[in-house]
């Protein structure tokens, strides 16, 4: 590559990430505030107590409608095996990534494309591209991109004004865990966000620093007639404090789970809360280092209704007034 070139490609992402951390777009998944290392997908064989009863994960991403062009999902580290996975043995962990558009995606009208009910028919749209990963040195470490993709093949949504598309991990073999991370594109060889465009779950299964300092953050959004939330977590290994800080809430800290157990918890909701998000923060223990620790989170509302976690939080990450002191070590 030529040395102008070069500085022109350097230039375009710098310009990228500038817009990322700025304006808070949520292709990168987890994103950017969230500062959570990976996501984590267990083979099915998987002991649940390394932190994954589903063994599959569920991520939807949004299109504004007004962009017009092609879109990839890129998929960093899809392979278990050498950097950054969880080993039992030897690895013979089979993940399945698959994509899909068109109607039956969008979860207002599909509650199942949630997947969160064991049996749940998550699959219902059109398949758009899929792929099994084992151990496999050339996608260690490395970017893997489907597409190209249009935004009029997702499903549309009128309540985001977006596309809305899917991607679903599933590990369809082995016993270790899969770690990786999403990032929804403009490029195929190169993460350059869509204005606008922003990624959620409702269940949310995520490895934690192995660092006692690190404080990582999902983000709910409370959408009207919500009285109380019901949190549920999942193999926490009593790594320090979750709390909740939402700009009313200076910090109100969570029942929170041992060793393959389900833990749940009431946390009430102010009026003013509402159409805002509430930030979930994973504070590790600090006596000592619990490591690799994998947990999964859901909410859901007094009726039942899961809440959403959206990659860049809506309405942006909410503050307690007068500002709350939580000091993050620089990373
Ligand atoms: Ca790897
Ligand atoms: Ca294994
Ligand atoms: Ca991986």
């Amino acid at each position: 590559m030529g040395s102008f070139r070069k500085i022109v490609v350097l230039a375009l992402l710098l310009i990228g990430v500038e817009c990322a951390v700025s304006r808070g777009y949520g292709q990168a998944v987890p994103g950017t505030d969230e500062n959570i290392p990976y996501l984590v997908t267990f083979g099915k064989d998987g002991e649940t107590s390394w932190g994954d009863p589903h063994f599959y994960q569920i991520f939807f991403f949004a299109i504004p409608r007004d962009y017009t062009g092609q879109f990839y999902i890129r998929v960093f580290d899809p392979d278990c095996g050498g950097e950054h996975d969880e080993l039992k043995f030897t690895w013979n962990t089979r993940t399945l990534f698959s994509v899909y558009g068109g109607q039956g995606v969008d979860p207002n009208f599909n509650e199942e494309s949630k997947g969160l009910n064991k049996g749940d028919n998550y699959k219902k749209g059109n398949l758009l591209a899929s792929r099994a990963f084992g151990e496999d040195p050339r996608y260690d470490d490395q970017w893997f991109t489907f597409g190209p993709f249009n935004p009029t093949s997702g499903d549309f949504s009128e309540q985001w004004n977006s596309y809305l598309f899917k991607i679903v991990s599933e590990g369809i073999a082995g016993d270790d865990g899969n770690m990786f991370r999403y990032f929804l594109s403009k490029e195929a060889d190169a993460n350059v966000p869509i204005e606008g465009g922003n990624a959620f779950t409702y269940s949310y299964t995520f490895r934690l620093w192995n660092e006692n300092q690190s404080v990582s953050h999902i983000y709910p959004y409370v959408d009207t007639g919500v009285v109380y939330i019901r949190q549920r977590n999942f193999d926490w290994d009593d790594d320090g404090k979750i709390l909740v800080v939402s700009r009313y809430k200076q910090g109100i800290e969570l029942e929170v789970s041992g060793e393959d157990e389900w833990v749940e918890g009431r946390v009430p909701i102010e009026q003013a809360e509402i159409g805002s998000s509430l930030d979930f923060q994973f504070h590790k223990r600090q006596d000592f280092l619990v490591r690799n620790n994998n947990v999964v989170i859901t909410i859901e509302s007094q009726r039942g209704d899961a809440l959403p976690f959206f990659s860049s939080p809506i309405g942006g990450v909410p503050v307690y007034q007068p500002v709350i002191q939580v000091r993050q070590k620089p990373r």
